[in-house]
């Protein structure tokens, strides 16, 4: 898989979690918590380094009072057992939402300029704190292996409120965990210089209005700095989407949760990226492919992942998301009513 100016960007499964510990001083009594979630790769080639990223979230306590974190750490339940990072607040980049206070390193708390060797963070309510992408486990054959191909994973944050603010006289500053799991699927077998061809008709609510056509066609490389990419869309008579480039790292690999298998000759059957859509994945919890072109002749941006399910092409998949100041687009995922999607070696 690739990457984007060196850093992965976040994409899959994530869960979150709130913690609430309950005061019971009566019907007024204010909730203590946090909130925290957790975000990694999918798909997570075996060999690749499993990439993740973790959020805590000060928005759930009731008493709007500031809490304070002194720790972070990470276990991924690999196939050959539990493997922890071990403490990482102070190693891992931290990006901060609002007025967040950190002590003991250095940095803005923003995605250019993380905080950077942390030993506690002050949160006042409404704030949060994300990390930058961490790995501390690469994944292995026999993670393949695991319960649906996922490897699965579980950060933990320590932290305690700081009872500044106490109506109900209820808080506590004792220690406290907060924990939140993700998960990848793993994949064995990656096409790097191979292509999809093909094209087709799904059929999608646009705009309000349900069961539009919306046709596609193309020859997409699975090598995105390859220049032959081609992508046309069309829908609800002369709507069109014109594809010039692709613009973020792209994975075309065996989903093996996606049957039938793919014909033979063809090893893989899936089309997708490492960005997420509004904070999104798609098809199967991947990252969309991403490129630039026009619709409607207007500036434009598209997310996608198509897949070839083998033939005929009705079990093959398409799913479109297009930002422009030209048109928008939400299609799919949706299985092909007409057409066929076609992986090739090369
Ligand atoms: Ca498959
Ligand atoms: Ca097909």
């Amino acid at each position: 898989m690739g990457r984007i100016g060196g850093l992965r960007v976040i994409v899959g499964v994530g869960v979150l979690s709130a913690l609430l510990v309950f005061g019971v001083s009566g019907a007024l009594a204010a909730f203590h918590g946090v909130a925290s979630g957790k975000g990694c790769t999918s798909p997570a080639q075996v060999g690749d380094p499993y990439t993740c990223t973790a959020l805590i979230s000060n928005t759930v306590d009731t008493g709007h009072d500031t809490i304070q974190v002194t720790g972070l750490s990470d276990v991924v339940h690999s196939a050959g057992g539990n493997v922890s990072s071990g403490p990482m607040l102070a190693t891992t980049g931290l990006v901060f939402s609002g007025a967040v206070s950190c002590i003991g390193g250095a940095g803005a708390g923003t995605s250019a300029n993380p905080y950077i060797g942390a030993t506690a963070c002050l949160l006042p309510f409404g704030t949060s704190i994300t990390t930058k992408p961490f790995s501390h486990y690469t994944v292995q054959a026999a993670d393949f292996n695991l319960p649906n191909h996922r490897l699965t994973d579980t950060v933990t944050w320590n932290w305690n409120n700081t009872c500044v603010s106490n109506p109900d006289n209820d808080c506590t500053t004792n220690p406290q965990v907060a924990t939140a799991g993700s998960s990848a699927l793993v994949v064995e077998t990656v096409l790097a210089s191979g292509r999809i061809t093909g094209g087709g008709s799904i059929f999608a609510t646009v705009n309000g209005t349900p069961n539009v056509r919306v046709t596609h066609g193309f020859e997409l490389r699975c090598d995105p700095t390859d220049k032959r990419q081609s992508l046309e869309i069309n829908w609800d008579g002369g709507n069109n989407f014109h594809l010039d480039k692709i613009i973020n790292s792209v994975i075309c690999f065996d989903d093996p949760t996606t049957q039938p298998p793919p014909p033979p000759g063809t090893v893989v059957d899936t089309y997708a990226g490492n960005t997420l859509f509004n904070g999104q994945s798609g098809f199967h919890g991947f990252g969309y492919a991403v490129g630039t072109g026009t619709c409607n002749k207007e500036p434009a941006t598209i997310y996608f992942i198509v897949i070839d399910a083998g033939e005929p092409g009705t079990e093959d998949t398409a799913e479109y998301h297009i930002v422009s100041s030209g048109c928008t687009l939400d299609a799919g995922p949706a299985q092909l009513l007409k057409g066929n999607h076609q992986f090739h070696k090369n």
